[in-house]
């Protein structure tokens, strides 16, 4: 099914849907996206001014030029920056993996890139590499890890898409960028930082299908396991990419995955306030799991390498709510009731996951559904049956009379 969430060409490669390469992705449900670069020192404010928007895009809304804007990389030293405790986050939040920024929209680099100076290692104080210590930590810890990488749009390489004020476009030789300048540095994120889980592209534009699939083959040469984001364009990737922060209406039958925001930046931005609330961050976990997707959260560290607190306190929340309730997300799929606003439902084998969002008063839950055998609350560990009746068609099951959890409550059905 197409959902207008899932643009086609941002969709799954039709011989993907069955790869075993994606096994531990669609176990996994949940990851950390982490946007981080030289856009978290202005936040969002340019000469005095404030730039409306998504603070990664500054550089764009204010048509900062290159002269202007690469001058920030010698104030950029985010000496607070810990890999290990970023990862440890991670964890703690109850996310399997994490992708971070390898080079964005604005083209600088997060990573030692021999292709251009314009690298955290060589143009910033700092001089470090976050992604070398990302990778140790994610292997020490257990977390799988990805690179975001911005392959059409580069708006400080005079090829890359979407500089308009400070180059020519008819002038660009987009094709001699891609050649001399994305592969060689795929090829560096590929090779340099051991087993990489994820590239994951972004904005694939005007991308031709021969330079996707270009990509595609570079990446299966150097690291065959290596999951290409459908951002890659041109329907080519292993896994369909749902628009920023859409949720499609109803489940997917696709491996696909929602990048969101916890407020409405990717990049650190100081006035974005506008944090969407645990209760809410946890039911579009699941709603999107009950839809079989992927849901990858976003944090905006700051120029000091710090993950905001507003952030950190909402991980931590979902994490703790994972803790009790993991079982009906983790390595689940859509299950058989879809279209209820209080409800989802999340499904394995001789198990149906009802999640209920608005707890009925009186807490009889009514729903025309699956024949289940038995019911309990996930939280309880002893599993005290939950009473259960069948009657034309529908399932009755008596609950508690107040919500057990106020945020969603999980009933397992078991099934014959
Ligand atoms: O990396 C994050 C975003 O920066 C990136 N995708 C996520 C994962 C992204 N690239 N493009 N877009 C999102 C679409 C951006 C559209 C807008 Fe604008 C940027 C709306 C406002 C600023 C450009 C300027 C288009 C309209 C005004």
């Amino acid at each position: 099914m197409q959902d207008e969430a899932i643009r086609k060409e941002r969709g799954q490669r039709a011989n993907a849907r069955q790869d075993p390469r994606l096994d531990w992705w669609r176990e996994a449900k949940f990851g950390m996206f982490i946007h981080w670069g030289l856009y978290a020192i202005p936040a969002g404010e340019w000469n005095g001014q404030k730039i409306p928007g998504i603070g990664e895009w500054i550089m764009y809304r204010a048509r900062i030029p290159v002269a202007e804007y690469e001058p920030l990389a010698k104030q950029f030293n985010p000496v607070k920056f810990n890999a290990a405790e970023w990862v440890s986050l991670a964890k703690k939040a109850g996310q399997k993996y994490l992708v971070i920024t390898s080079k964005h929209h604005d083209g600088f680099c997060m990573y030692k890139s021999d292709l251009t100076d314009y690298n955290i290692v060589d143009a910033t104080p700092f001089g470090r590499d976050p992604l070398k210590e990302l990778a140790v930590e994610c292997q020490k810890q257990g977390l799988k890890l990805g690179f975001y990488y911005s392959q059409t749009q580069d708006w400080h390489h005079p090829d890359g898409d979407g500089n308009d004020w400070d180059y020519d476009e008819a002038q660009k030789d987009f094709a001699g960028y891609i050649e001399n300048y994305v592969k060689p540095q795929v090829r560096e994120l590929l090779t340099n930082y051991g087993p990489i889980a994820i590239i994951w592209f972004d904005t694939p534009k005007g991308i031709t299908v021969e330079q996707s699939q270009a990509l595609l083959d570079l990446c299966r040469e150097l690291q065959p396991d290596c999951l290409v984001c459908g951002r890659l364009g041109n329907t080519l990737g292993d896994y369909a990419s749902a628009g920023d922060n859409k949720i499609p209406q109803m489940a997917v039958e696709a491996d696909w995955e929602t990048p969101a925001t916890i407020n409405d930046t990717w990049g650190f931005k100081t006035d974005d306030h506008n944090w969407k609330s645990p209760p809410e961050l946890i039911h579009k976990l699941v709603d999107i799991v009950s839809k079989g997707g992927n849901y990858l959260l976003n944090v905006g560290p700051t120029a000091e390498g710090i993950i905001p607190q507003p952030s950190v306190e909402r991980l931590l929340a979902i994490g703790d709510w994972l803790k009790v309730n993991g079982e009906a997300v983790y390595g689940t799929k859509p299950g058989p009731i879809q279209g209820l606003a209080w409800c989802r439902s999340t499904a394995r084998p001789g198990k149906v996951y009802l999640h209920i969002f608005d707890w009925p008063q009186g807490g009889e839950i009514k729903l025309s559904g699956p024949q289940a055998t038995g019911a309990y609350l996930l939280s309880d560990a002893s599993r005290t049956p939950l009473p259960i009746k069948s009657q034309s068609g529908k399932v009755i099951i008596k609950g508690p009379s107040e919500a057990p959890d106020a945020i969603n409550t999980v009933i397992v059905l078991t099934l014959d």
